[in-house]
């Protein structure tokens, strides 16, 4: 087992915006996940194919909080979760679960930040992170399938500014390659996009979102948990999944 030097994941996540821990998830729990979510995703685009919701040939896909795809070993990882804790306090709560997937076909997006500003009256105040996102790809990203592209520190300039700065070259939009094991912590306020996948396999990344427990937003594309599933769990998994809707008939 590697030692992970928290400190410093923390550093990276408040300066540069993210940081990957190289490795780190189960390889044959992740590829249990890929299996899943191909039927999960055909019936997504059956419906959706022609109408993408995150730009041409890309889907965002919310994702059951069921095995295989829900997986103590993502969602109660003493790493991460020392890493998230670390920077948004000892109490968290998880309020989505989703993949992210640019298919053959797809191209650049629009750089941006996953959340509106707090305070947009005041893009000159610097806050720290409210909401933190866990991501781990379903396959190896390269720089042909689609790698999600980002711009180191951004989240800590205002965001006209950084947009700026980054179409004058200051913050060059670098693309992380990572491999199926390897998990990222980032901020979302970050800026960053999509890339064209030029290839024939779906780049699918799962991301679940961490909060600071007094910021709620109101979402109508989460899965609920089952109550019998959700009594098998940890009681820290439990607190952190509390704000989950709960199927109690399941
Ligand atoms: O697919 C990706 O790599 C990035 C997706 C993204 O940033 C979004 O849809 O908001």
């Amino acid at each position: 087992m590697k030692s992970i030097d928290i400190q410093e994941c923390i550093r990276q996540v408040r300066q540069d915006g993210y940081c990957i821990l190289r490795g780190h998830f189960p390889v044959h729990a992740i590829d249990a996940c890929h299996a899943a979510w191909r039927p999960i995703a055909d019936a997504h685009l059956a419906e959706h194919a022609d109408n993408p919701n995150r730009g041409p040939n890309r889907h965002y896909i919310p994702l059951p909080f069921r095995p295989p795809l829900y997986n103590s070993a993502f969602f109660n990882d003493d790493a991460i979760l020392a890493i998230v804790k670390g920077i948004l306090g000892e109490q968290v709560i998880v309020d989505g679960f989703a993949s992210d997937t640019p298919f053959k076909g797809s191209v650049h997006q629009e750089i941006h930040a996953d959340l509106p500003e707090l305070f947009p009256e005041r893009p000159d105040l610097i806050l720290p992170p409210h909401i933190l996102v866990v991501n781990w790809p379903f396959v190896d990203v390269t720089t042909e399938n689609g790698p999600f592209q980002i711009a180191e520190g951004t989240h800590l300039l205002p965001k006209s500014e950084a947009l700026t700065r980054i179409e004058a070259g200051e913050f060059p939009l670098k693309s992380l390659l990572m491999k199926v094991g390897d998990a990222m912590v980032r901020d979302p306020r970050c800026l960053h996009r999509g890339s064209p996948n030029l290839t024939d396999t779906p780049r699918v990344q799962a991301g679940f979102t961490l909060l600071r427990p007094w910021y709620r937003r109101h979402r109508r594309d989460r899965n609920p948990i089952a109550r019998s599933y959700l009594e098998t769990l940890s009681d820290r998994e439990k607190s952190l999944l509390q704000r989950l809707p709960v199927d109690e008939e399941k």
